[in-house]
């Protein structure tokens, strides 16, 4: 049997969550781990916009958005109703996935990263990314998670951000009230999902199979 094929990179924190939520719906894929330096050329062919993650599905259709690779995951077996069927939370949760991409990722990437953003603020940028935290913060106060008392879809396609933009100033992120954001953090970092989406794979070197995802 053919398995779909992902083109992943570890530490990217889109490929992160959609590992996740492939690892969560019980698929089997074939991992092809990529160098962004090095990109093969089966998937610039497959995806010229040549980023990462891309899913190949077996029947050829290609799913080059990490969020679609979620929901194509999910879709297929959502054992723990990521999406929010029952809660009917699907539409909100896809709203505050899209405020993550649109305003935090930027402001992530001008305080991670000042170096290449001559022309920004790094503080406003960072200022920016308090306040998608803080509404976070808020957010939990309420059930504990995202969107309920479990954590679905938003939680993970989020964290992988959160977990990068606390990795800048570790000790400056300890000490900010955000009592309840860290233990999310820690509780998804500690999770399965998590824990199995980061197995190291060497670099596919450009033909043949490449590894069996999620690991044993
Ligand atoms: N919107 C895309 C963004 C993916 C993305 O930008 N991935 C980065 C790696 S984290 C990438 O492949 N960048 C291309 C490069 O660095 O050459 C998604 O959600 O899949």
């Amino acid at each position: 049997m053919t398995l779909p094929v992902l083109y992943s990179f570890r530490r990217c924190p889109y490929a992160m969550r959609a590992r996740m939520a492939i690892v969560e719906s019980g698929m089997r894929v074939e991992l092809r781990e990529v160098l962004l330096s090095d990109k093969p050329a089966a998937l610039l062919a497959c995806s010229p916009k040549a980023t990462v993650p891309v899913l190949v599905c077996d029947a050829g259709a290609v799913i080059d958005e990490s969020l679609d690779i979620m929901l194509w995951a999910l879709r297929l077996n959502d054992p723990s109703d990521w999406l929010g069927g029952a809660a009917g939370c699907l539409a909100a949760m896809l709203e505050l996935v899209e405020s993550c991409e649109a305003g935090f990722k930027p402001a992530l990437d001008r305080y991670k990263y000042p170096q290449r953003y001559p022309d920004c603020d790094r503080e406003l940028a960072k200022g920016q990314g308090n306040a998608f935290l803080d509404q976070l913060e808020r957010r939990l106060a309420g059930e504990g998670w995202l969107f309920g008392r479990t954590p679905r879809l938003a939680d993970f396609a989020i964290m992988p951000f959160v977990r990068q933009f606390a990795g800048v100033e570790p000790r400056w992120f300890e000490e900010q009230p955000w009592r309840r954001l860290r233990d999310w953090l820690c509780q998804l970092q500690a999770g399965a999902a998590f824990v199995r989406a980061m197995h190291k794979y060497r670099p596919w070197p450009g033909t043949g199979a490449g590894a069996i995802f999620p690991p044993p």
